[in-house]
């Protein structure tokens, strides 16, 4: 991948748990390439009102003007390192307004798909996919565009059931997204469940965005996330994503990797996959 510019997108306002705000700079530290680091105000105090459902939605939404902006003014090809999940309303909604007709490919073991209604936590890093299709318009001010069209939005590797999700699958069904569960690539395998979710997402071979959020990877192999999700991808389950992402390069927009958590990590574990899926997808 040519003319690789990393965008850290150091921001954890989105989740009631600190350390991913800490990821991008640790990251980029580690990387060779063109890169911009953007923290959040390290003086936020963050919201622990348990009654609160839009939890630092002014200075979450104030960084996330910030990234949008300099995603917007950027010409190279925008790899974003967050930060929790939030940061991807920013980066996403970017580079549509860059690209018309892009697709979503989200790979998570949440579905992110709370609305502002829905959110039992008040936690805003649930509710970025939903935002993206162009609910909860308070988390996007900052884009004056066209959201995410929800049929060439796909999520892969959602296992999150027993999180009380009810209202979010809700949310997802009614506005007619496509999730591929992590039991659909265990059972179907990886390159037929890609195959369908580049098929759904770039029907006219149009481009996409693919965030990558790393808790789809099991907690034994990947603990430095903030949320964490039993039974999750292995080790050659995730290479085979990525080497697919590699096969679709030339169809690919700009990507995300999200919720690296530092202060959660076990042996620099879940850093060193970050690095390699970072590595892999920038190489030539
Ligand atoms: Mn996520």
């Amino acid at each position: 991948m040519k003319n690789v510019i990393l965008i850290g997108a150091g921001g954890d306002l989105g989740v009631n748990i600190d350390g991913a705000s800490l990821s991008p700079r640790i990251i980029l530290n580690k990387c060779n390439f063109p890169k911009i680091l953007l923290e959040q105000d390290k003086n936020i105090i963050k919201s622990q009102d348990k009654n609160d459902l839009k939890k630092n939605l002014k200075p979450l939404n104030e960084f996330n003007q910030k990234l949008y902006e300099t995603i917007l003014k950027e010409k190279k090809f925008c790899f974003t390192i967050g930060g929790d999940h939030s940061i991807s309303i920013a980066s996403s909604l970017a580079s549509l307004k860059k690209q018309d007709d892009l697709g979503l490919i989200w790979i998570d073991s949440h579905l992110d798909y709370n609305t502002f209604e829905t959110t039992i936590t008040g936690n805003l890093h649930g509710l970025p996919l939903a935002t993206l299709n162009g609910l909860n318009k308070d988390l996007s001010k900052f884009h004056n565009g066209s959201y995410f069209n929800p049929k060439k939005t796909v999520v892969v590797g959602y296992r999150a059931f027993e999180a009380n999700a009810s209202a979010e699958i809700n949310n997802i069904k009614t506005m007619g997204v496509t999730v591929f569960t992590t039991k659909d690539i265990q059972e179907s395998g990886v390159s037929k469940i890609m195959d369908m979710a580049f098929k759904i997402a770039s029907p006219t071979n149009n481009f996409v965005h693919v965030s990558i959020d790393l808790d789809v990877i099991d907690p034994q192999i990947a603990p430095g996330v903030s949320v964490k999700e039993k039974d999750g991808l292995l080790k050659n389950e995730i290479n085979q994503i990525i080497d697919y992402l590699k096969t679709k390069e030339s169809k690919i927009k700009s990507l995300d990797l999200v919720e690296y958590n530092p202060l959660n990590d076990k042996d620099n574990k879940t850093l060193d996959i970050a690095l390699d899926i970072i590595n892999k997808l920038t190489n030539d």
